[in-house]
């Protein structure tokens, strides 16, 4: 290190950078604490500050230093960055930041820069009506919420692909880092190129603690953690102390020390000499918890302790020492050499942040709708499957919406924008024909048997649901777009950042500078119905139920029965934006029951009637049979036969739903049938046997409002399961052809002899099904070979 970089920051720089410091920790500080008196012109008496003291403060002071340093570089290198803050708690401190770029006030007119301003920043922090705590989409600059924390580092690297002039700096927490989702997201380096991606500069914040305890890097030796960081790939620098003006200097030579880095190996790969993974750098903060903050409270120490997490002080009304220990902190940083006489920042203050779009808050990539392209979608009938009649066909529905994901690809390759991700799954899950236009990304060593592994592949593919799902939103949250595609049973994994994506958009959306981003689409395959390989473990349906509690303007949940509603539904959602949406449908040689034309306006209506299905179709069957999902589909249509051969007479109803939130009543759903299209579809009085894909409880969750309620009788997955054939599943269940029909007999009174002799047959069936599997371990040949035939009455 030569001594410039020992001590880059000139006297002035450095004032400067630590008034900046010393602004945005007062304007922490004040936003937690204060309800008035913003610039403390007069005494601080109890009625200057809040109530109820809620924010935390720990964490908030490394997160300005930070900035203040990131800005200094932006400024100087017209570096092009936004700001992931992992310890999304320090809410104010970024709230701060953006204040002091002056984007707070542009975005909201009713924080000006003035005292005015000032009073309401503060009061309005973690208060009825006012902001959240943490870096919600409220706050200029952030992607990401961290409320819940684990997602930071994926997140970063998400905003990075395919972005090859930004640089994601990305604010680690040391308890964060102690995640599961973090610590497997250092890996996303092995999926990065120099080339055609960004950067991404994580910064471990080493503050030492979490809320009540140490944390694990910064309890183990020095040694090991470079171990550690050098294990996963990186190049660390370590920036540690607390001395401010030591500090300043360390982290602006250790700053400059990264970007040159990260220009080398950019400029590397770009000019042709890169081609391996290159350690990247990540920098080591190791600063107190709550620097500048009381040293000690009621003789207990605090800063540089657990102690300071949320508020070092409270119960001022009971304790005058507490609130004269806070005038003193505040006071501390001076506040009379940070802001003028009307209270707004100092002009040198404002001179160290970077102007216009280069400021993080300001930063375009961070509201990632402003830069949104519409995908260009190819023509979706050339992947069609022809189907001249119902069940004319068989065909592989994932695979089919492959090809369609394939031209997706292609079509958008040059303008880099969409990408696939997936934990090991994208060709199991039969989606492999998008490897005839790309790899999967590895920047890894790649050996002449591997198979589609390329340094320029846009599917990405790691064995953590986690970094997938936050790959993807990283990605979708700078403006772009993807796919999720998963087996069904293990997309619960990401549960809770799926809940985490959903209420981010419904607060984004109340938000009228935030511009929509692209949907977070799922497809969920290899489902619970078409399991050969895998058993009980790999059969759950409950996805949809954990997205059906989000609010119902973020959720669509598609259950296409077929390859060319697949097709329809993939179109769709592609095109959508500030939605989550699922699709449930199987990878499984299965029958094909709709042209097109048919699909298409069978999937725009959501729901409706096969009429081509339906026996003696009158407006008043004995008997309507719904159906949700390929294999119920499949299971009803085949009870239909059933019915058909051994009750000419019955008049059947066979209802398809693809859109599951068409069952919801129009005022809870937007895409909520009518009371009297339910009712023209479902009927008022007639039974309903409802085959369904998932729980059976979710049926009745949507549709217990509708007047028919009561005579839905639904069958679907009762978390009966195993490794056994694909009939058999259908039959734990209770969801198979044999007890569908055993289910109209139970609800249909007078059907004399008729009816029991079919009661009994359907009875015979299910023995002999029993005895044939575990005899010869597959299904009867009457099940295999099963198919539709046309129907002579409808
Ligand atoms: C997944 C998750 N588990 C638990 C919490 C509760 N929690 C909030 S802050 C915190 C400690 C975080 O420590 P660290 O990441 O070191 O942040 P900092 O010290 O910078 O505040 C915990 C456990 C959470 N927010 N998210
Ligand atoms: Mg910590």
């Amino acid at each position: 290190m030569n001594e410039a970089d020992a001590a880059p920051l000139s006297e002035t720089e450095l004032e400067q950078i630590d008034a900046y410091w010393r602004a945005a920790n007062y304007l922490t500080v004040g936003q937690i604490y204060l309800l008035d008196n913003p610039l403390l012109r007069e005494p601080l008496r109890l009625e200057h500050v809040k109530p109820r003291l809620l924010g935390h403060w720990g964490t908030s002071p490394g997160l300005s230093f930070i900035y203040a340093h990131l800005n200094r570089v932006i400024r100087q290198q017209k570096a092009n960055m936004i700001y992931i803050c992992g310890p999304g708690h320090g809410g104010p401190a970024m709230v701060a930041n953006a204040y002091l770029e002056g984007t707070y006030s542009e975005l909201n007119p009713d924080v000006p820069l003035d005292e005015a301003g000032l009073r309401t920043l503060f009061r309005q922090f973690s208060f009825p009506g006012g902001i959240p705590s943490h870096v919600a989409p409220e706050v200029p600059g952030s992607i990401h919420e961290g409320g819940e924390l684990g997602y930071a580092l994926s997140h970063a690297y998400g905003a990075a692909f395919d972005n090859p002039g930004l640089v994601v700096a990305c604010v680690i927490g040391d308890g964060e880092a102690e995640t599961g989702p973090l610590a497997t997201a250092w890996h996303s380096n092995k999926f990065l190129n120099p080339i055609h991606d960004g950067a991404v500069l994580p910064i471990l914040h080493l503050n030492g603690y979490k809320i009540a305890n140490p944390t694990i890097l910064a309890r183990i030796p020095h040694a090991e953690l470079r171990a550690l960081l050098v294990g996963y790939g990186y190049d660390p620098l370590f920036v540690e102390g607390e001395e401010p003006a030591a500090m300043h200097q360390r982290m602006a030579t250790v700053l400059d020390q990264a970007m040159r880095k990260i220009h080398a190996i950019q400029d590397a790969a770009r000019s042709g000499h890169g081609g391996t993974r290159p350690a990247w750098p990540v920098i080591v903060l190791r600063s107190p918890k709550g620097w500048t903050g009381p040293k000690e409270v009621d003789g207990l120490k605090t800063e540089g302790f657990w102690r300071s997490h949320q508020v070092p002080l409270s119960g001022l009304a009971d304790n005058p020492e507490h609130l004269k220990m806070l005038e003193d902190w505040l006071l501390s940083y001076r506040p009379q050499e940070l802001f003028d006489d009307t209270g707004r920042p100092k002009e040198e203050l404002r001179d160290t942040t970077p102007t216009g779009p280069l400021r993080m808050s300001a930063n375009p990539h961070a509201n990632g709708g402003l830069l949104r392209k519409p995908l260009e979608l190819p023509d979706l009938s050339k992947h069609a499957i022809e189907v001249p009649h119902p069940g004319a066909a068989k065909a592989e529905a994932t695979r089919v919406m492959g090809g369609y994901l394939r031209a997706v690809m292609q079509t958008n390759l040059a303008a880099q924008n969409f990408r696939i991700v997936g934990p090991d799954e994208t060709a199991s899950n039969r989606l492999q024909d998008v490897f005839e236009v790309t790899e999967r990304a590895w920047m890894e060593e790649i050996l002449p048997e591997d198979v589609h592994l390329g340094r320029d592949g846009k599917v990405l593919e790691i064995l953590s649901e986690h970094t997938c799902q936050g790959w993807l939103e990283g990605y979708l949250l700078t403006g772009r777009h993807g796919l999720f595609s998963c087996y069904e049973a293990f997309i619960h994994i990401v549960d809770s950042m799926f809940n985490q994506h959903a209420k981010w958009l419904d607060a984004s959306s109340h938000i009228q500078w935030r511009q929509p981003i692209a949907s977070l689409n799922y497809l969920l395959t290899s489902h619970v119905w078409q399991q050969d390989h895998n058993g009980f473990s790999h059969q759950d349906p409950g996805f949809v139920d954990v997205a059906l509690n989000k609010k119902a303007d973020i959720v669509r949940v598609y259950f296409p029965p077929d390859a060319n509603s697949l097709l329809c539904v993939t179109e769709h959602v592609l095109q959508t934006w500030d939605r989550i949406n699922i699709i449930v449908a199987g990878k499984a040689p299965s029958w094909q029951w709709m042209s097109m034309d048919e699909a298409r306006l069978h999937c725009d209506a959501g729901v409706g009637i096969w009429d081509w299905a339906c026996r003696h179709n009158r407006p008043e069957p004995d008997i309507v049979m719904a159906c949700a999902g390929d294999v119920p589909a499949l299971e009803t249509l085949a009870a239909v036969t059933i019915l058909r051969e051994h009750l000419p007479d019955l008049a059947v109803r066979v209802v398809n739903v693809v859109d599951l939130m068409a069952l919801q009543p129009e005022d809870v759903h937007p895409h909520g049938l009518s009371s009297a299209a339910f009712n023209a579809l479902f009927t008022t009085n007639r039974p309903v046997i409802f085959a369904y894909h998932g729980y059976p409880w979710t049926i009745h969750r949507l549709t217990y409002r509708r007047t028919n309620h009561h005579n839905i009788h639904v069958r679907g997955y009762n978390e009966e399961g195993t490794t056994t054939t694909p009939f058999d599943m259908t039959v734990l269940n209770g969801l198979d052809r044999f007890h569908l029909v055993l289910g109209v007999l139970e609800r249909l009174a007078g059907l004399g002899e008729a009816g029991d002799q079919l009661r009994a047959l359907m009875k015979a069936k299910l023995a002999e099904h029993h005895d044939y599997i575990r005899a010869h371990g597959q299904d009867m040949p009457e099940i295999r070979d099963w198919r539709w035939t046309p129907n002579a009455t409808i």
